[in-house]
């Protein structure tokens, strides 16, 4: 018996030894690993390291677990063979599960506190407010019903404990309880799904507005192209059988449209206006992708779509608000659409309306020279279509924007 015992505490060593070892070995990579090509310290063996890191505690908290229970197994045993009453399992369940409550609802206010607030900043459009309010609500709602479900489970549990002072009640139907959990959570998910319906008709507003601001999005691998309209606020046709290494959208310069069009680097968008993304696709499916503005949908080949939005809070006062001179919008790819998807993103500026004027008037034509020479066109510049009624840029800056066209065309 002795010997066996020591066997046993031999093998309970030697596992301890075995994780020590582990974890020493782990904590060293983690203290010696290298940093990255570009300096940062977001190397893969850290993170794994931190990984394995928390596994092994895991594993040694439970290992720590069954010595517990082991020790007062004997305990148990022991103090029956002396004749003594023993321990009382019922109470010791009862008060793990109380233990299990109190932790874990700490755990539930740690998660809700720590990562709630890494949570994005205020939504920065109209339909964005609409979808934080809807979370927040089935947030608020789930929570109650956690706690009390939670509560109700582990504090039973405790207290109707197995007792030889009383007996079990035998309860083998009950029409009312049943009806209240029947009714209440009916009721309440109702009113989700239908706050729900009317927040996605909200942000699918799929009806023409004069004045929406299109601008065309294309994603290829790696990486999106933007046409802005010109003076005349209409966008050209594109035809994917004419993209060319000149011509990367295939835009159709059959229509006069095309011919005043914009290329931009960086998404500007005037403050409060309704921006019309049309949405394209060359190769993959990507994903436009526009977290602060709550904002995210598809880039199917072949499938051209479209996403409508209001900014309502500029790049300058949103870097107000967070304190934070560097912020910036950001536009990301949200499908791994390949091996350079992680480069697929663009800055997004939100500007008062002068400021993108300023900016739209700066910009060079979709239409170069070279693919001019390419398309064989006239140099001279196609004649400038009547001004759209509904444009926002019947303005001084407008006109600025037209003389720099015939400007950029002779
Ligand atoms: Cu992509």
């Amino acid at each position: 018996m002795g010997f066996k015992r020591l066997i046993h505490s031999k093998k309970i060593i030697s596992l301890s030894a075995a994780f020590l070892l582990f974890g020493t070995n782990l904590l060293m990579a983690q203290n010696t690993g290298g940093t990255a090509i570009d300096g940062s310290t977001t190397d893969k063996s850290v993170m794994w390291g931190s990984v394995g890191y928390y596994v092994l505690l895991f594993l040694v908290g439970c290992l720590c677990v069954a010595i517990l229970g082991k020790i007062l197994r004997v305990y148990d045993l022991t103090q029956k063979m002396q004749g003594k009453k023993g321990l009382n399992w019922n109470n010791i369940m009862g008060i793990i599960c109380l233990i299990f409550l109190i932790v874990g609802m700490y755990g539930a206010y740690w998660s809700l506190t720590v990562q709630g607030s890494m949570k994005l900043p205020e939504a920065a459009s109209v339909h964005g407010v609409a979808i934080d309010d809807m979370f927040d609500v089935t947030t608020i709602l789930t929570l109650i019903v956690f706690v009390i479900t939670q509560v109700l489970l582990f504090g039973f549990a405790f207290y109707y404990r197995g007792s030889e002072k009383r007996k079990a009640y035998y309860l083998p139907h009950n029409n009312t309880i049943e009806k209240i959990w029947t009714i209440i959570p009916a009721i309440v998910l109702t009113i989700l799904v239908v706050f729900g319906f009317f927040t996605w008709q909200k942000v699918m507003d799929y009806t023409e507005v004069k004045g929406d601001l299109n601008i065309d999005i294309t994603g290829h691998q790696f990486a999106w192209e933007l046409r802005y309209p010109g003076p005349d606020g209409k966008l050209g046709a594109v035809n994917y059988t004419l993209s060319s290494p000149l011509n990367i959208l295939g835009v159709d310069f059959k229509d006069r449209n095309s011919f005043d069009d914009l290329k931009a680097d960086t998404l500007v968008l005037p403050v409060n206006k309704s921006i019309r993304l049309n949405i394209h696709a060359q190769d993959v499916i990507h994903s436009v992708f526009l977290p602060h503005f709550r904002a995210q949908l598809n880039a199917v080949p072949g499938l051209p779509t479209f996403f409508k939005f209001t900014p309502t809070i500029t790049t300058a006062q949103m870097r107000a608000k967070t304190d934070n001179p560097n912020f910036e919008y950001t536009l990301y790819c949200n499908k791994i659409c390949g091996g350079g998807h992680y480069n697929m993103q663009k800055v997004v500026r939100v500007v008062t309306q002068a400021e993108y004027q300023d900016w739209i008037a700066k910009q060079k034509p979709y239409l170069t020279d070279k693919l001019r020479e390419e398309l064989k066109l006239p140099v001279t510049p196609a004649p400038t279509p009547a001004p759209a009624v509904d444009t926002t840029v019947k303005t001084a800056a407008a006109k600025r924007l037209s003389s720099n066209r015939l400007a950029l065309n002779n």
